[in-house]
C-alpha cells in the first residue's frame, strides 16, 4: 500500500466521512479538504495522526493545488449537494460544483496524480427514463444548475483523462442514505428527514400521494464501491449508475420505519413538489459488469442501523 495520502474533498460530509472511516480502517493516510458549509468536524475521528484536515474551499485553486500535492489519489465529493440551493443561487453553487472540479483536474495534472473518483448524480438524466430503469445511455437532461454542473464536471474529467492522463472513475449516485446524512434542510434526503422526525415524534410531511418511488442505496455499500474504484488496476471508462434497480415507495418506506420504531407520528400529505420525479430507478447492469456488487444491505437493515446511530 502506498503511504501517500488519499485526498477526500467534502470528507467532513455524509458520504465523505463514512469513506474516511473506511480508508483509515484500511491503514491509509487521508487528507480531507472541506469548507464545513455542510460537513462537521464531529463527523471525523479526532486525534488520528494519519488524518489531516484542511479547512477551505475547492474553489480556491492555490489551496486545492497544495491539498493535491503528494497525494496518491483523489475522491472528489465536495459540492453543494442540494439541488434547490443551486436553483436559488446558481452563481455561488457553480463555484463549488463546477469550478471546484476544474481546480481538482488542474491540480492533479500539475502534480501528476492520476486516479480521481467523482460523485455525479442521477440528476443528469432529468425526467428522462422516468418509470423505467434508467441506464447510462439515457439522454441527459440537466434541468438545474446542480445537474448541469455535475454533467459538465463529468465531461471535464473525461477531457483531462484523454488529454492529460487522469483516470476518472465517475459514479452517478441515485438515492444514498445512512448515518450522518444531515436532515436539517427540507431538501435533505427523505430518509434522513423521516427517520429523525419519527424518532422525535414530530409530524411527517409526504409531498404527494406517497406512491412515488426511489432506488435507495445504503452508505456502507456505496463506500465499498468507492474503495474498489480507488483500488482498480484501470479506471472504468465512462460514468456508472449506482442503484439497485429496485423501487421503494414512500409509503413502503414509512411502513418499514413505523415497524422498526413500533409506530409513527402523524403523517400529512401535502401537494407534490413542483418538478418532483415520480419514479426513479437505476439500471445497474454496468455497475454489475464493472464492479463487484457489494452484498446488498436491505432497506430494513440500513434503516435499523441508521435509527441506532
Ligand atoms: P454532504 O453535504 O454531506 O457533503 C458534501 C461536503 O462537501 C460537505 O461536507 C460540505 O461541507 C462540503 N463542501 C461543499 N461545498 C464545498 C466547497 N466549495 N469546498 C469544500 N467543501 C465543500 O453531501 P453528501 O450527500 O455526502 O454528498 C457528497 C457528494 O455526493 C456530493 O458531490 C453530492 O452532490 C453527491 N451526491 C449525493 C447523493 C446522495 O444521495 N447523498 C446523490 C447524488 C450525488
Ligand atoms: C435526489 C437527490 C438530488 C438529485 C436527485 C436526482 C438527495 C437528497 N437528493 O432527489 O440531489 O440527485 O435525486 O434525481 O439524495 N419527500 C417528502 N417529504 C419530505 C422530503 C422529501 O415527501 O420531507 C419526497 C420528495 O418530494 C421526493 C422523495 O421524497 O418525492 C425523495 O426526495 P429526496 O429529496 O430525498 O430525493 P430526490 O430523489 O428528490
Amino acid at each position: 500500500m502506498s503511504d501517500q495520502p488519499i485526498l477526500v474533498t467534502g470528507g467532513a460530509g455524509f458520504i465523505g466521512s463514512n469513506l474516511v472511516d473506511a480508508l483509515l480502517a484500511r491503514g491509509h493516510s487521508v487528507r480531507v479538504l472541506d469548507n464545513l458549509s455542510m460537513g462537521k468536524l464531529s463527523n471525523l475521528p479526532q486525534g488520528d495522526a494519519r488524518l489531516t484536515f484542511i479547512s477551505g474551499d475547492v474553489a480556491d485553486a492555490a489551496l486545492v493545488s497544495r491539498a493535491v500535492a503528494g497525494c496518491n489519489a483523489v475522491v472528489h465529493l465536495a459540492a453543494v449537494a442540494s439541488v434547490q440551493a443551486s436553483v436559488d443561487d446558481p452563481v455561488s453553487t457553480h463555484q463549488s460544483n463546477f469550478i471546484g472540479t476544474l481546480n481538482i483536474c488542474e491540480a492533479m495534472r500539475e502534480h501528476g496524480v492520476r486516479r480521481v473518483v467523482f460523485a455525479s448524480s442521477a440528476a443528469v438524466y432529468g425526467n428522462n427514463g422516468e418509470g423505467v430503469a434508467i441506464d447510462e445511455e439515457t439522454a441527459k437532461a440537466p434541468l438545474t444548475p446542480y445537474a448541469a454542473d455535475k454533467l459538465a464536471s463529468e465531461h471535464y474529467l473525461q477531457f483531462y483523462g484523454r488529454q492529460h492522463g487522469l483516470e476518472p472513475a465517475i459514479f452517478r449516485f441515485f438515492n444514498v442514505f445512512g448515518p450522518r446524512q444531515d436532515p436539517s434542510s427540507p431538501y435533505s434526503g427523505v430518509i434522513s428527514i423521516f427517520t429523525q422526525r419519527a424518532q422525535q415524534g414530530l409530524p411527517i410531511s409526504v409531498f404527494g400521494d406517497g406512491e412515488q418511488t426511489r432506488d435507495f442505496f445504503y452508505i456502507a455499500d456505496l463506500v465499498e464501491l468507492l474503495l474498489q474504484a480507488l483500488d482498480a488496476e484501470q479506471a472504468v471508462d465512462g460514468a456508472v449508475n449506482v442503484g439497485w434497480n429496485q423501487s421503494v415507495s414512500l409509503k413502503q418506506l414509512l411502513a418499514q420505519i413505523g415497524d422498526l420504531l413500533g409506530g409513527l407520528p402523524a403523517v400529512t400529505h401535502l401537494q407534490a413538489r413542483a418538478g418532483d420525479i415520480r419514479h426513479s430507478r437505476a439500471d445497474n447492469s454496468r455497475l454489475a459488469a464493472e464492479y463487484r456488487l457489494p452484498a446488498q444491505t436491505s432497506l430494513r437493515d440500513g434503516l435499523a442501523a441508521l435509527l441506532k446511530s
